[in-house]
């Protein structure tokens, strides 16, 4: 029998997690959906045959409902989780897992009163073939210790509501997520560091940005995100060790010979790049939700730290300077 998953948020993403919990993914069947824009949500859902829930925590609180994907835009991340979390239900939620670190401990509290993990965070990158190839090679101790990281996180084009800020906390912190996951252990401290702007963007927006993190253990990792920058979508990562080093493979493509030339096409957007990643990170959410198991994926520990990491970050690109970063005690839940 199929988990009834009701999804919050039918824009870009939440349109996409529908098709895919439908479509793609075994043991799952969306029967709500709710979007404070009512007519998406019915566009939406009826691709599905879902029924429209007109708010969230209708939504939450269906009896029909028995676990909830959130894909709403990140402010209202947080009261939602947390009415899931009232509710008993398993959420799946998008990133980032709130906009404020102190939502985020709203968060952590609830589910340790609750005295079980019920929240994954959408940090689809760990489900990704070519980071865990890479987190396989660090392990096995292939490159030995891990000195320094290289990243870039560059997307073609953002849309106007993108903010500055988003840089860090919408973008960057997936690889804040997937570093941290990578080298097992926190971030210490950030800087934000301004290049000159491009002028391929919106007036409002300070673009491209790079991060400059240190780890607990005194490792380095840059961080370039550039979101307008016209060719495509590209994310690059490498670890330098002591004894070699490891890259995140580019997706397979053809290369065409032709007119003198080889060339290899660069992905135009992250549901491409990152298809095979959003299927998996799904297929075991269900899973997991279907054999009443606690959720093997990002935590809402993970989600948290990710906030405070970016929230550091945002600090710095208005003062220029390093900013410390403390995430306290990690609660034993999150072990
Ligand atoms: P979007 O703007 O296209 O969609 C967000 C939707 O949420 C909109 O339809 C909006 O009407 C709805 N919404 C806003 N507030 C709501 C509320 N209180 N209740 C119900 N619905 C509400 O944005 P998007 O690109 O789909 O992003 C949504 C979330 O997914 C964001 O947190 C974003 O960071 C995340 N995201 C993740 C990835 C990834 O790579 N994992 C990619 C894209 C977006
Ligand atoms: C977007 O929200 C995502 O999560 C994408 O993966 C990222 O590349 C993009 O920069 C974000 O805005």
């Amino acid at each position: 029998m199929s988990i009834r998953i009701g999804v919050i948020g039918t824009g870009w993403i939440g349109e996409q997690h529908v098709h895919r919990l439908t479509n793609v993914i075994a043991g799952a069947e969306v029967v709500a959906v709710s979007d404070i824009d009512l007519e998406l949500a019915a566009k939406v859902g009826a691709s599905a045959g879902a029924r429209v829930v007109d708010t969230a925590e209708k939504l939450i609180g269906d009896p029909e409902v028995e676990a909830v994907v959130v894909t709403s835009w990140g402010p209202a991340h947080a009261e939602q989780v947390l009415a899931c979390i009232e509710a008993g239900k398993p959420v799946f939620c998008e990133k980032p897992l709130t906009t404020d670190a102190a939502d985020g401990r709203r968060i952590m509290d609830a589910e340790q009163a609750f005295g079980r993990r019920l929240v994954q965070v959408g940090f689809m990158r760990r489900y990704d073939a070519g980071y865990r190839q890479m987190k396989r090679v660090i392990d096995e101790g292939g490159i030995g210790t891990p000195l320094i990281a290289h990243c870039v996180h560059r997307n073609a084009a953002v849309r106007e509501s993108y903010t500055t800020e988003m840089a860090a906390k919408d973008s960057a912190v997936h690889e804040v997520d997937a570093l941290r996951w990578l080298l097992g252990e926190e971030f210490a401290s950030v800087q934000t560091v301004l290049p000159r702007r491009t002028a391929k963007r919106f007036e409002h927006l300070r673009d491209p940005q790079i991060f400059l993190f240190e780890t607990a253990s005194g490792a380095r990792v840059d961080v370039e995100v550039f979101v307008n920058c016209q060719y495509g979508y590209d994310i690059q990562c490498e670890i330098v060790g002591e004894e070699g080093a490891v890259r995140l493979p580019d997706p397979a493509a053809p290369a065409v010979r032709a007119a003198g030339r080889v060339s290899v096409p660069v992905l135009h957007e992250f549901g491409d790049r990152f298809t095979d990643a959003f299927d998996v990170e799904l297929q075991e959410w269900v899973g997991r939700v279907a054999a009443d198991e606690v959720p093997l994926g990002p935590s809402s520990w993970d989600g948290y730290a990710a906030t405070v990491v970016t929230d550091a970050a945002v600090q710095s690109l208005h003062s220029g300077v390093i900013v410390p970063i403390d995430l306290g005690e990690r609660p034993a839940l999150y072990a």
